[in-house]
């Protein structure tokens, strides 16, 4: 899995092993950063205890060992682990022990890790945009706008309309951009939408449509530069008191 500087790994254990006083049983919990190639005790690797620290060690490694202080209940163990941020991390749980006196053993449940990495395609960023390269991340086509509904109308008329995207749709309030599919319907005459992130529109249409036409088209926009998450919708139309339905739906972001 992917992990992240901000990653924590936390499991439940009960064990009840032959005791530290005459046992070469016990387990620890190792990490593999290349694949599963070569492995490491997780602390050895740079991870560090919140909670459950081990209480012996086997065969080298540190290790729990005994009995859990809830035993046979089992106790919760939480460790930082952004230090092994990256992808592709891997984790074992290693049990070693000898060939006499065998107890209980040791019950793992509910793993987690938390704040992983989403695998995603990095390539140069939308030539809508500037600065250093940025990841796409798809998303299951998703609906932020539809102005035929009455919370997200009124339809447009000739304006420039802020549009909150992200928090909807699985769109991260750090993304800088967004892949988009853009629908127009009814207009009342013929005109275009642009959509950009901020300040002055570029003298690009992203759509254009006649009176009466209902049209679709892919599209990539950056997000405000004031970091929250919104689009620009130019709507420039002719006639008397324009109107054109409008439909944004997303599928990925730039990040
Ligand atoms: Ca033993």
């Amino acid at each position: 899995m992917g992990v992240s500087s901000n990653s924590q790994l936390s499991f439940w254990q009960a064990y009840a092993t032959e005791p530290a006083a005459t046992g070469a049983d016990g387990g620890s919990l190792e990490v593999s950063i290349d694949g599963g190639a070569t492995w490491k005790e997780i602390t050895a690797a740079g991870a560090t205890f919140v909670t459950g620290n081990y209480n012996s060690s086997v065969g080298g490694e540190p290790a729990w060992q005994g009995t859990n202080a809830s035993y046979p209940q089992m106790d919760q163990v939480t460790l930082n682990i952004g230090a092994l941020a990256g992808l592709s991390r891997r984790f074992r749980f290693r049990f070693q022990n000898d060939s006499n006196v065998g107890v209980d053993g040791w019950h793992i449940d509910d793993v987690q890790v938390t704040h992983v990495l989403t695998p995603g395609i990095c390539q140069p960023p939308p030539c809508a945009l500037t600065g250093g390269s940025l990841c796409y991340f798809a998303v299951p086509p998703c609906r932020v706008l539809d102005t035929r509904n009455g919370d997200q109308g009124p339809a447009f008329g000739a304006e420039d309309r802020v549009v909150a995207v992200a928090r909807k749709c699985n769109i991260p309030i750090t993304a800088k951009a967004v892949a988009v599919n853009v629908t127009v319907t009814q207009p009342t005459s013929q005109g275009f939408l642009t959509l950009h992130a901020d300040g002055t529109p570029p003298g690009t249409s992203t759509i254009d449509f006649s009176a009466g036409q209902t049209r679709a088209n892919n599209a990539v926009s950056g997000l405000s530069v004031a970091g929250d998450g919104t689009l620009r919708i130019l709507a420039n139309m002719g006639g008397q008191s324009p109107s054109v339905q409008v439909i944004l739906d997303v599928s990925g972001y730039f990040e």
